[in-house]
């Protein structure tokens, strides 16, 4: 059996820093990345055999837990009927009702392979359909790895001190306008110099990608009046967020407390996909009819739509639906940060926590960050070592302080109770 070392010395030899996306390198944290072997409900199991409970759940899908017999099934049946034909099938149709039915901002849905296919095209289909071409962005939001969006971005880029990519063009650039998150008047200022040449401003609506900051009530009335006023299309990134955070997704959530609220264009991946490589974009017919091939926008993709992610999806959406699911997700979710800020509390560690759904994110600030700018003061070197105890007691979380966290279904009481038990030792 090789061990986590061995196997990142061989990855090193023919993948760039031994990974596939920078984040699995451990370099914020240091140390060695963990090579998982399998999977098994709220757990994944390493190379070398050891077992940790999984708060990463890759990064958001997994929302189930791994290997859910649903699951499973519906991708075993698919995967004999065929990986892929390149041509339209009818579980494609099954799974654009479904989204559809459950988010009402949108009458159609283009499925792709990948967040940032998703988001590069929704911007793309903003800029052909009101025919501007600059757009916002927000720092510290991830919206994938296109250039034009690769602009002091959180996630990776944080992680690796360098906000903006290397390789990206300042033309590529150069409609790019970089607002601060949750910063109103910096918005207004924005759109009073520049509202009639915006094609969209993109958002995560809870940002995922500087560990877990909402956009305030006040800023996201702001976005959605200002995006209207000026002709501007609002652009919700719900990659992260999208049936995570609960069945309606984060707009659900904001259009509770905002009245009339609701995005032009919505993007989703993760969940949506179940673990398999699946997203999506979609808005109003009126927007969607500038895609190809009725409209001028072109868009593709050899695996869009394969028949055994949207099985995968399908079946994830449908087990998400059953009664009470979120209810119990995001209690469980509650449970874990409430015990987290008490386990802080009594070791007099400086700590603010959140959580919607299923989703959550903790600082060792003593308030909840509202931008990118606070979230970079959080001490970094305590949570490597918090980091590393969680990691060396079984607990498995994102191996740096930019990234949001994630609880399944899978997840019992005695595994949020294991990881507190485990917090009270390593949050010191
Ligand atoms: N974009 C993810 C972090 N927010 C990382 C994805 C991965 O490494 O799998």
């Amino acid at each position: 059996m090789a061990s986590n070392s061995e196997l990142f010395e061989r990855a090193a030899r023919v993948i760039p820093g031994g990974v596939n996306s920078p984040v699995r390198a451990f370099r914020a944290v240091g140390g060695t990345p963990r090579f998982i072997a399998r999977g098994e409900g709220a757990y994944i199991v390493d190379a070398e055999g050891k077992r940790y409970i999984d708060y990463i759940g890759s990064w958001g899908p997994m929302i189930l837990g791994h290997g859910h017999p649903a699951v499973l099934e519906a991708v075993q049946r698919a995967a004999i009927e065929g990986f892929s034909f390149g041509a339209p099938t009818e579980r494609e149709i099954e799974l654009a009702e479904e989204i559809l039915k459950l988010v009402p901002s949108m009458d159609q849905v283009r499925l792709v392979s990948s967040g940032t296919e998703a988001t590069m095209s929704a911007i793309r289909l903003a800029r052909g359909a009101t025919g501007r071409h600059k757009f916002i962005k927000f720092e510290g939001c991830y919206h994938g790895h296109t250039d034009a969006l690769l602009v002091k971005a959180g996630s990776g880029l944080a992680t690796f001190g360098h906000p903006t990519s290397a390789g990206v063009t300042p033309g590529a650039a150069a409609d790019t306008v970089v607002l601060e998150y949750n910063n109103v008047e910096q918005l207004e200022a924005a759109f009073a110099e520049a509202g009639h040449e915006l094609a969209c401003v993109i958002i995560e609506p809870i940002a995922g990608n500087m560990n877990f900051v909402r956009a305030s009530l006040p800023f996201m009335t702001a976005l959605r009046r200002l995006c209207t006023q000026h002709g501007a299309l609002l652009v919700l990134d719900e990659v992260m967020t999208g049936f995570r955070v609960g069945l309606g997704s984060a707009q659900a959530h904001y259009a509770r407390l905002i009245p009339g609220f609701a995005p032009d264009i919505s993007t989703f991946g993760k969940v949506i996909g179940g673990g398999m490589p699946l997203a999506a974009f979609g808005a109003k017919r009126e927007v969607m009819q500038h895609l190809a091939p009725q409209g001028g926008v072109y868009q593709a993709g050899t695996l869009s739509g394969n028949p055994v992610a949207t099985a995968c999806g399908l079946a994830t959406l449908r087990e998400i639906q059953k009664p009470g699911f979120f209810e119990s997700l995001s209690a469980k979710t509650r449970q874990l940060v409430d015990g987290l800020k008490a386990v802080a509390a009594e070791n007099g560690v400086p700590f603010s926590a959140d959580s919607e759904g299923g989703m959550f994110g903790f600082f060792l600030l003593p308030e909840l960050p509202q931008n990118y700018t606070t979230v970079m003061t959080t001490d970094k070197e305590r949570f490597n070592r918090f980091f590393h105890a969680m990691l060396d007691a079984g607990i498995y979380l994102a191996p740096a302080l930019y990234e949001a966290g994630f609880v399944s279904a899978a997840h019992s009481a005695a595994d949020i109770d294991a990881t507190l038990a485990a917090a009270r030792t390593a949050l010191r």
